[in-house]
Order: C-alpha cells, then structure tokens, then sequence
C-alpha cells in the first residue's frame, strides 16, 4: 500500500444508470452473481484511508474473481468508497443503492470543493500561528468534512430544508462554526482572546463547546437555519439532544390544532446531522440508544444522517483497542441503515456521497451513516505531542501535504489567489477579535420564547392553577369518553365509572385522573402536553391509563387528544427502555417547544441515574453555562415501601445537591390536587425552569392522599402545606412525600393533639417565609423536626437542615431530625426490616424532647 493515496483520476467513463435485476441478457446471471458478491462484500476491500494504514481487506469471497464483470464491479465498490447495504431487508433500499453507486456519477462543482477546503485549512492554520499553546481541536486530517456537510445542506435546501439541527463533539467544531453554521469568523476566533472574564465569572462555557446558529446558502440560494447545539465535553451526550431538537422543529412546522402532520413533506424542513469521532461512536452507550430510536413513533424525525469524523484514532488509543468491530461504525449495522465509507482525500467522492446520504435520508426517512476516513494531523489537541505513542503514524503525516494542495494538483486549478484572499480575509477577521471588549452574543432564542422568561424568580409570574367545577366536570367527561364500538377493557370500564364520579365531585380525585385533569386542562387552554416513559401510557403502577386499548383489537385511544377540535396536540408514549437518551431527546424537545408542557417519567425513581450525564450537563446547567433555557418536567416515582434498595430512592440528595442560582423547582407533592396545581404551575407560569417531581406509588390511590374536588378549585400549588387539625401544637414535623401522611396517621392513632405536622411540597427553592409563617401560627411549639425516610447520608437532610435552623434560631426553637442511619445503599433488602425501621422512625418523630 502506498504511504499515499493517489487521488482517483477523474472517472468519466461509467456507463449509465443500469437496474442491477434489469442487465443484459445471454451473461446476466453471471454478471448478477459478480456484482452480488462485490456488493456485499466490496467495502473490505475499499481504500479507505489516505495514510494506508488501514489497509484493505483482502476478501476471500471476492479472491480470484476477475474478468470484465468483476472489474466494473471492482471500480464501483472498492474505490475510495465502500457500502454496507446488504444487511437491509428492504429490497427497494437496496436496488436503489446498488442504482445509484453503479450509475453514471453527479456532477461536482471542483472550483468549489477547492475553496472550501482551502478555507478549512487556513482557517486552522491561523489560529494555529496566531494562538500557538491554545486547544482548538482542529479539523485538519479531515477537512473534506466541510464540503461534505454542503453537499448535505444542498440537498435539504433542494428537498424544502429550512432548518438544519447538528450535533458535533469537539473535533473540528470551531471549523463547521465559521463554515457551515456561519457564524462570523472574528466571533468565533474571539473566543481565544478570552476578553471580558468578569462577565462569566463562574458561568459560560469553552469556546469549542458553545453552539451556534446562522443561516447557510446553498448553491443554489436556498436559505437553511442552522443551529449548531451547544454540546458538553461528555461525549455523544448531545445525540439526543439534537433529535429532541429535531422532532420540535417538525412538529412547530406540522402542528394542525390536535394533530400533527408527519409527512415527508414536513419532515424534510428540518434536517438532523450528528457528527461523531470514531472512537465515541463505537464506545458510547448514549450514542446506541439514541440510534435505536431512529424508527419509534415516539421520536422518530424521518432520518437522520450521521457522520463519523473518523481519525482512527481516540486520543492516544489505536482502533485495535476501541471496538471489536473492523470498523467503529459497525453499531449501525443493527437497524436497517446504509453506511458509506469513505476516503477523506477523495473529495470529489466525499460530495457525490454527502448527496446520495441526503437523497436518501429523504427518499426512505431513514437514517444514514457516512464513514469519512482521514487523519488527524496534530495531537488529541494541539498542546499534545502524539509522537509520543504513534512515531510512526506522526513521521507520516509530519510529510503529508494538506488536503487543499493535494487536491488543486489533482484538479489542476490554481489555488494561489483563493488561498491568498483567504488568508487575508481571516488575518483581518483575527485583528478585528484581537480589538474586541466584550464577548459576541449568543444569537437570540428563537421568537417562540419570547413570551417567556427564565433567569431569576419573581412572584409576578405566579397564576392561578384552580378550575371551576363545571370545567372540571366537562374535561372528566372528555376524559373518560370513548368512540362508538371501541371494546373497553371489564376492568377499565369500572375504572371510567370511578372517573366520571370524580368529575363529578363523587369521589376523591386519585393523582392518576388529577394528572389527566390537568393534562386535559391544558391541552383545552392552547398548551400542548408531551409524556414519555417506560409504560407512561398505562402507568407502571396501573395509575394513569392515558391510552386505552381496545379489548379486541387493540387498537389505542387517547381521550386527551379527543377533547375538543380546537385543543393543543397532546402525545403519551411507552418510551425505548432507556433513560440517558429518551430524557436527553426530551431536554431537546422542550428547548423548541417553551409552551409545551414536556414530561419524561422514569419507570422507578432510582433508574433515572442511567441518565445522569444529561442531567448533570443540560437539565442543572444549560442556562448559566450556555444561557439556554428549558421548562422540561421529570417524573421519578420515590418512596420507602420495603420494596428493596432498588425501588425505593429517586435520590433526592442528587437533586439538591445541583440546585443552586434558582436552577430548578424540585418538588413532591402531598396529594393529588397538589400534583395538579403543580403540572399546572409548570405550565401556565411564563417563567421556564426544569421540574423534578418526586412521585408516589403507594399513595397513588391512597385516600390520604386522594383530594376532594374542592382542593382543584382552590388556586395554586402550596409550597408548603401546614396543618389546619392541630391548631397550638408543642412540636412541629415537618415532612415531604409519603411519611408524612404516615406521621399523621401515627398521630391519629395517638389521639395526640400538641403536634402539627407539615408537608414540604417544594424543596427547592426552599419556601423560607411560607415555612416561617407556618411555625408563627404555633405560638408555643419547642421544637421542629425533620422527619425523613431517607438515610442520614441521602434524602434533603443536608439541604434542609441548616435552613431550618437559621429560621428555628429566629424562634428559639430547637431542631431534631429523624431520619434512617446513615448507610452505603439506599434501603432494606427486607420486607419486614423495614417495617421495623419505619416504625421506629415514627416512634423517634413523636419522642418530643422535654420541656426545657
Ligand atoms: C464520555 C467521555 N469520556 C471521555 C472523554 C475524554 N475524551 C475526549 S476526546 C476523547 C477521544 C475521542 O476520540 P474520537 O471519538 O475518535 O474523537 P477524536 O477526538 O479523535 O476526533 C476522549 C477519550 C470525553 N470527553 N467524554
């Protein structure tokens, strides 16, 4: 193998478009023989890498075939372009690959592929001279990545694209910024000029991190938004993101009052690319997950492409030592999806690929995978040295002419003036950043934020969450209401029953029908609703039963989405079991969709820790570092039930451990209508902030917890829930979720009248003056306790504490906590060690401490 690719000539000569079944006559079947076995097997035997260490594969199947058929079919499928696209079942897909690979080749505009790549290149190279000792992860090795991407975008723009959502790690980022999302060089370039530090004083972000969106041109003048996600140094973390990001996009361009058009037509407005390194792409779970939703009804956005800026490299680690696979896109292989590999310094090749993965992205709605083989000429970053653990890789690329020289030799264009004018346009883009005092602006959000704020907290954008019985009776009517000869389940029929008596102020409201209350409440007043989650349709604790199925046919029925012909969309769906992708789709969902109320349930609280990446990075901390708010609502069923130390803990002590700056509301509502007003809150309030809901599971159905019809009128959620029973109480608990309810059963049963027993609904922010205000309508209580189930070392115990002894202090009042010791897993393995311990924790909570 040569050290160096010689760049294919220019290849003319390829007959025209010929159907594979439709050739020839008297050789056909042998002809079809030959190409079956290069169109299966062809791309081991593609060369694919510039430098040749990846060599080719030598194919038993393909050895000693020869002959004119075997080398028309050689030049199509072991060129600098090899595909994988047997594994799809789907014949159509298939002929119309092997179609177009065998058929006469598109025509490229070489001027410029010769411009692009020069600016990719200089572009890089400036910054390198200029900021010699900085990190900017640079895209040199894999340049053609820039007219790959507009071939891409030509083709949306051609197609009706009008946006374009991509996702892309480190590698090269700051190069599709300037490039592809347009964003103007001098801004991008500020970032290394780092002016203005106090304005982001523990906020902000890396310049290689932060998004970008502008607006592309295509060749022929089409117009494509193009909004580059702001992504986290996880890696394959913002997968989701973007999809999530994508399907809002189409759905803002579908949405028909309670329906949602997903035709092609809309599908292809909105355009979703991911960029991956290879190693990322073959190691990261995150990245597997988000893939398998490619088809799902639930997320699907008719395709996406993925490109694999693959380096054959990760960091310092060999391709030997990152996959099993031969090559890191065999992940793909999977689902029904071509993957096209290709060699980095065949740009030619590289735009006539780009074009057949947008064609058909939009002539199947599949996803696509292009393999784009090149290199990386420096260190994992520029302040590396990768002699250190590839010396021999490094003497080669040391030697390696840069893509743009190599290619205007091959063309034979003069590259002296575009190269000359480059670099003077971007010395100038440099000087104008190095005079910058202030730090460009993110772009705006988009104007469907506009009618609403985040940031900081003001009691302004409180509203009433309360109904009127005769709304609440005509929404429970459309919710327990069915089609005429839809077979209702026997057991759901009761079900109904009950719910049509809630309406009607029968029966206390459960929090199942009090959660479709709401739901249907909103959808009523022009707010959409989405929910996801494992089983979120029936419920995980047969609780919710949105989507009814019919007894016979199965077919699905959801009442919230039949209320009226002049409501929002409302969508509830059984989520991919997975956690880090779903919720990260759903993040990216509610960033487009502000007046959506968005949801995503975890199964059981504690599995919502499979997506702690996206919590950590986006749902905590999107807006301080990159100023990008989101209203998102999470789920998370939590309580000590004795069912073990899986089931048992959302781990509130994480939550509160990542609240800081009003980052988010975390809460746990005591009762169905607190649940209610809360899913209300969330969405009538013009102020944006991610909502933890603490769930329950026994209480779901509990008459403790069960409200009257009267608590939905009332009208809002209370932060804190004093207690009305016990009027001039000794000792005050106060409690969130569950043990309260427990706490004031005990004391029921203890006929016990000095102590009150507080629910804390929002633990975050902690309602300070409400709690303060309730402890004064005990004028001679001693003492505050803070019961919870959790252990000493979990739970909001260390949250809670300090702030209610600064409000204790106020009183002189003392604190207690009672809570479970201090332990390494979060509950009992045992039924009945539990009850013990339950007990005994009710037992400490009513140990009132002397009169001092
Ligand atoms: C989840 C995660 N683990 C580890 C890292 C540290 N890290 C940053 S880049 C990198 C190598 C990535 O290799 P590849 O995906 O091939 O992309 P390349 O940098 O070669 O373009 C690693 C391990 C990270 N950013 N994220």
């Amino acid at each position: 193998m040569a050290n160096r690719v010689t760049l294919a000539p220019e290849k003319s000569a390829k007959p025209a478009k010929k159907s594979p079944a439709r050739n020839g006559a008297g050789n056909s079947a042998e002809r079809e023989r030959i190409f079956y076995l290069f169109r299966r097997w062809g791309f081991y035997e593609a060369n694919l890498d510039p430098l040749g260490f990846f060599a080719p594969l030598k194919c038993p199947d393909l050895d000693g075939l020869s002959g004119e058929y075997a080398e028309e079919a050689r030049r199509y499928y072991c060129g600098t372009v090899g595909v994988e696209f047997l594994h799809i079942p789907e014949l159509d897909r298939r002929n119309w690959i092997a179609e177009h690979i065998e058929g006469a080749e598109s025509q490229v505009d070489q001027k410029k592929i010769l411009e692009r790549l020069v600016r990719a290149d200089l572009f890089e190279q400036i910054l390198q001279s200029r900021y010699l000792g900085s990190k900017r992860f640079s895209l040199e090795g894999n340049t053609a990545l820039i007219p790959l991407l507009d071939s891409i975008l030509n083709v949306a723009g051609d197609l009706g694209g009008v946006d374009s959502v991509m996702a892309m790690s480190h590698r090269g980022r700051l190069n599709v910024m300037a490039h592809i999302s347009c964003k103007p060089v001098h801004e991008v370039v500020s970032g290394f000029e780092d002016v203005d530090p106090r304005s982001v004083l523990g906020a902000g972000d890396v310049k290689y991190h932060v998004g970008a969106t502008g607006v592309y041109t295509t060749s022929s003048g089409k117009k494509l938004n193009v909004h580059l996600v702001s992504n986290p140094s996880h890696l394959e973390a913002v997968d989701p993101v973007a999809m999530g990001r994508t399907r809002a996009k189409q759905t803002r361009h579908g949405v028909r009052g309670p329906e949602i058009d997903r035709s092609p037509k809309i599908l292809n407005k909105v355009w979703g690319i991911t960029m991956h390194g290879d190693a990322a792409f073959a190691g990261q779970g995150i990245w597997a997950e988000t893939l398998n939703l490619a088809d799902l009804p639930a997320y699907t956005v008719g395709g996406s492409i993925h490109v694999i800026v693959n380096n054959l490299i990760g960091f310092t680690t060999r391709p030997s030592q990152e996959h099993s696979s031969r090559y890191a896109s065999s992940i793909a292989r999977r689902q029904s999806v071509p993957i096209f590999h290709v060699n980095a310094e065949d740009p030619d090749a590289v735009v006539r690929v780009g074009r057949l993965a947008a064609e058909y992205r939009a002539q199947f709605n599949s996803d696509v995978v292009v393999d784009l083989i090149g290199y990386r000429r420096h260190g994992h970053s520029e302040v590396d040295d990768p002699t250190i653990t590839q010396p021999r890789l490094y003497e080669r690329i040391k030697n390696h002419p840069q893509l743009w020289k190599i290619y205007a030799e091959h063309t034979g264009i003069d590259a002296t003036p575009v190269a000359s004018s480059v670099k003077q346009e971007y010395e100038e883009a440099q000087r104008k950043a190095a005079k910058l005092t202030k730090i460009p602006a993110l772009r705006k959000l988009p104007d469907y934020w506009s009618p609403y704020n985040y940031g900081k907290y003001s009691p302004s954008f409180e509203v009433d969450t309360g109904l009127s019985r005769e709304k609440i009776a005509e929404i429970a009517a459309g919710l327990v209401r069915t089609p005429a000869g839809f077979h209702v389940h026997p057991k759901i029929v009761k079900l109904l029953e009950q719910r049509a008596e809630m309406g009607q102020g029968k029966r206390p409201f459960d929090y199942g029908f009090a959660e479709l209350l709401a739901y249907g409440s909103l959808v009523l007043e022009g707010s959409p609703v989405r929910l996801t989650g494992q089983d979120s349709q029936r419920g995980t604790f047969n609780q919710r039963h949105a989507v009814l199925v019919d007894n016979q046919t199965e077919e699905e029925y959801l009442p919230l989405a039949h209320l009226s012909p002049n409501q929002a969309f409302c969508e509830v769906y059984n989520s991919s079991l997975s956690e880090a992708a779903c919720l990260g789709f759903e993040y990216g969902f509610s960033r487009d969709y502000p007046e959506g109320l968005v949801l995503w349930e975890a199964q059981f609280g504690d599995f919502v820790n499979g997506a702690q990446v996206v919590i950590d990075q986006f749902i905590s901390a999107s807006e301080d570092k990159w100023g990008l708010p989101t209203g998102l609502v999470l789920l998370l069923p939590h309580g000590y039930e004795g069912q073990g130390p899986e089931h048992s803990s959302a781990r509130i002590e994480r939550f509160m451990q990542l609240a800081a700056e009003g980052n988010m509301n975390i809460c746990q509502p005591s009762s169905a209508a607190q649940y209610f007003h809360l899913l209300r809150r969330q969405a009538r309030r013009p102020w944006r902030k991610p909502l933890v809901v603490f769930t329950p599971k026994s209480m779901l159905r509990h008459p403790d917890a069960s409200s009257p019809i009267e608590e939905f009128e009332r009208s809002r959620f209370l932060t804190l829930v004093p207690d009305h029973e016990v009027t001039d109480a000794q000792s005050i608990l106060i409690a969130s979720g569950k043990v309260g309810h427990e706490l004031r059963a005990e004391r029921r049963r203890r006929n016990d009248t000095t102590t009150a027993v507080f629910f804390l609904d929002q633990l975050y922010p902690l309602p300070k003056d409400e709690i303060a205000a309730a402890i004064a309508a005990h004028p001679n209580a001693r003492e505050i306790v803070w019961v919870q189930e959790e252990p000493a070392n979990m739970g909001a115990l260390f949250y809670v504490l300090p702030r209610l002894e600064r409000i204790a202090q106020a009183r002189n009042l003392r604190v207690r906590t009672v809570r479970r010791s201090a332990s390494a897993s979060p509950a009992t393995g045992s039924a009945k060690a539990h009850e013990l311990e339950q007990k005994t924790l009710l037992t400490l909570a009513f140990a009132t401490t002397p009169n001092s």
